[in-house]
């Protein structure tokens, strides 16, 4: 009998899951909320025993991890509705008029007081523009109003930041790296003390903020910064002694979120340990100090610098999240400012494409205005797609962060590559319908490309973020597939049925996949079958994936990458359906070209996913990459490209 499961016991046997469960390790989902609770723990790792994402470490947990993440259950071939559908819808009336009052005087103080290209000109933001960014309580969107903050919830406050995001990037990068992540760890895991400390000042704009995590040896790598805290002999204080590098507000900033090493011997062995921690400092305690103002290609209103810290002197009280707990507190901050990025960068899209717009109305070549060509046409659908998820995106995220949701790092972080990515494509496109008028300074457009290039870098390199997703998916899996094995020893039937029916049915090509259009809306039906046959696929191709691979896959980028593209296609239909189906069910006006732009972006989707998942199993695809393996050796040892010019000198 041609059983999924003895198919994968005959072929590999209980001993090959055992392999396969052992590929990928159990990865325990970190929240704010866990590590706020538990802020005194001193669990760490050392940078010798970390292990990177280039040498996983296998557990022996044996307890499946359960996660209702969307994305983490795609890995299991599974359709898990209960954070996408129904499309989220956090706000009461009273939340959406606040925000509503809002909006209108930033946007007049963007549109009358501000002027983004003469801040990129002259690399500032005159004080001017900062005192009535401040007045207007920009600089502290999310913190209580009894700490003298706005108050807003992640929801209200997107809707704001796509505003501030949309007219003038350095700006956002300027209030973003204040509070998206420069105090927003005292908001996630401070002490009602450093609370009442800091945050009245900060959110009133009259203390700026700053991240400080990133040094000249650790970007992407981040666990292994070197910035050291050492223990004063009387308990009292930490002193600080290291530099960090590419620190946005780093000239300006007052108070800094600080991620250093504290070295712990260990009282048995002796062994000396680094426990990373976070602290709040302030440049008042001494000892902080900045470089010059980076010359930077892009956001050069805001400032960026190098920062020094030479014994300055930390309370023992400024420790944020509890000692050794650094690179968690690190991480939380990060995932939770990410939907800024996202929503933000719709607001950018959508500020280029109405642009466009109105260039391509009004142009005329050949006798028409280029809006009726073809090739103007398909770059504005295309344009208006890639804002469309952005934004079904962004609004899940932080209406799923406003929920409680607990888990949602690959969400976000998927966000982030997504809209970092789409903008880049989008402002793009924009300059090229604007034809050389898009070259000119004075279209605007290419300040604001000029902009965008870096957020494909911080916050997170997409390719970073590409392969983070991708392998927590995997783990996510590898956790399971322990359930099957230990399912196959003891015989335990639910199990077995349970994982292995899912198998028959894709062996015996019965399945379409998991019924997604029970949540979807009738139009829609279409698109929701092609992405129910996209998890499916994905689900048994990443069961493959491991087999074939075992716990190698951590070595082929050229495959985990693609696994990550993947994952991103399948989201974003699922964002952009679930959105959509919002519309459809409140009778929005715009629901029928909502479901068109959708229906695109789906039918596309499915094909890049199926192009993606081809190319993963056929061996001359693998082949490719052993090539370029090796050219790409041939090129880092001859230092250039190999080929001898054709002139022959
Ligand atoms: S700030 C600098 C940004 N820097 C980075 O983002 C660093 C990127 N590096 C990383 O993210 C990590 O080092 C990676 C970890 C992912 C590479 N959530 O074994 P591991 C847990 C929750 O995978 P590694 C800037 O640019 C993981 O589960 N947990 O670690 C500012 C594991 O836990 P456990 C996570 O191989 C720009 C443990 O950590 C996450 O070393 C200015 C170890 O993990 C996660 N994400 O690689 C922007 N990752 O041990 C301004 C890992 O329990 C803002 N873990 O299994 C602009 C905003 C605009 C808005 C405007 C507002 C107005």
């Amino acid at each position: 009998m041609n059983s999924p499961l003895l198919n994968a016991g005959c072929r590999l046997g209980p001993s090959c899951i055992s392999l396969l469960s052992r590929v990928v390790t159990h990865r325990t989902a970190t929240t704010a909320a866990s590590l706020a609770s538990s802020p005194n723990t001193s669990e760490s790792h050392t940078n010798e025993q970390k292990p990177k994402l280039k040498e996983k470490v296998v557990r022996t947990d044996t307890k499946p991890r359960t996660s209702n993440s969307f994305v983490l259950n795609l890995y299991r071939g599974q359709f898990q509705p209960d954070e996408l559908f129904p499309y989220p819808n956090v706000l009461n009336e009273e939340q959406k008029d606040n925000v509503k009052m809002l909006i209108d005087p930033i946007w007049k103080f963007f549109e009358e007081k501000n002027d983004a290209a003469k801040n990129d000109m002259i690399e500032k933001i005159p004080d001017e523009v900062m005192n009535g960014l401040k007045e207007q309580g920009v600089f502290g969107i999310q913190v209580p109003v009894e700490l003298g903050g706005l108050g807003l919830t992640n929801a209200q406050a997107a809707r704001l930041i796509e505003i501030v995001t949309g007219h003038d990037l350095a700006i956002s990068i300027c209030v973003g790296a204040h509070q998206s992540i420069g105090f927003k760890g005292i908001l996630l895991f401070g002490t009602d003390a450093q609370k009442q400390k800091y945050l009245p000042k900060l959110a009133a704009g009259e203390h700026i903020a700053a991240f400080a995590l990133t040094e000249p040896a650790a970007g992407s790598d981040a666990i292994s910064i070197k910035t050291k805290a050492e223990l004063s002999p009387d308990g009292k204080h930490y002193v600080l002694n290291g530099s960090k590098i590419w620190i946005s507000n780093g000239g300006i900033a007052d108070i800094f979120t600080v991620f250093a090493q504290i070295p712990t011997a260990d009282d048995k062995t002796g062994q000396v340990e680094s426990k990373m921690t976070a602290f709040i400092v302030e440049r008042k305690f001494g000892g902080v100090t900045n470089g010059p103002a980076e010359k930077k290609m892009g956001i050069k209103g805001s400032n960026t610098t190098e920062v020094f810290f030479e014994d300055c002197k930390v309370p023992v009280e400024n420790v944020l999240g509890g000692v050794g707990n650094g690179f968690k507190v690190a991480m939380n901050i990060l995932n939770n400012g990410r939907f800024g990025m996202v929503v933000g960068l719709s607001g950018t899209m959508k500020m280029a494409i109405r642009k466009s717009i109105d260039f391509a109305k009004n142009r005329r070549q050949f006798g028409r205005t280029i809006d009726t060509y073809g090739n103007v046409q398909e770059k504005l659908v295309r344009m208006a797609m890639r804002q469309y998820v952005t934004e079904s995106l962004g609004f899940l995220l932080a209406q799923n962060m406003d929920r409680g949701i607990p888990e949602y790092q690959c969400e976000a972080a998927i966000g982030k590559i997504f809209a970092s990515e789409s903008a880049w494509y989008v402002l793009d496109e924009a300059i090229q319908i604007h034809g050389g008028m898009g070259f000119m300074r004075s279209s605007g457009l290419e300040r604001v490309l000029r902009d965008l290039r870096v957020f494909r870098i911080f916050e997170g390199a997409n390719d970073i973020l590409r392969l983070f997703v991708a392998f927590t998916g995997l783990q996510y899996v590898g956790s399971h597939l322990r359930e099957l094995q230990n399912a196959v020893k003891s015989f335990n039937l639910n199990a077995i049925v349970g994982e292995g029916s899912k198998r028959l049915r894709r062996n015996i090509g019965m399945s379409t996949g998991p019924n997604v259009n029970e949540y979807i809306h009738s139009p829609l039906h279409p698109s929701g079958l092609l992405l129910s046959k996209s998890i499916n696929r994905f689900g048994s191709t990443i069961e493959q994936i491991l087999m074939k691979y075992g716990k190698t896959i951590r070595d082929e980028q050229f495959i985990v990458h693609r696994i990550g593209d993947i994952t991103i296609d399948l989201f974003t239909m699922a964002a952009s359906l679930s959105r959509c189906t919002h519309s459809f069910k409140n009778q929005v006006p715009t629901a029928i070209h909502e479901s068109n732009l959708v229906r695109i972006w789906c039918e596309e989707a499915y094909d890049r996913i199926n192009n993606n998942i081809n190319l993963i199993q056929n061996p001359e695809f693998i082949a490719r990459t052993k090539l370029m393996a090796q050219l790409a050796r041939e090129m880092v040892d001859k230092e250039s490209t190999v080929p001898v010019h054709p002139l022959g000198f």
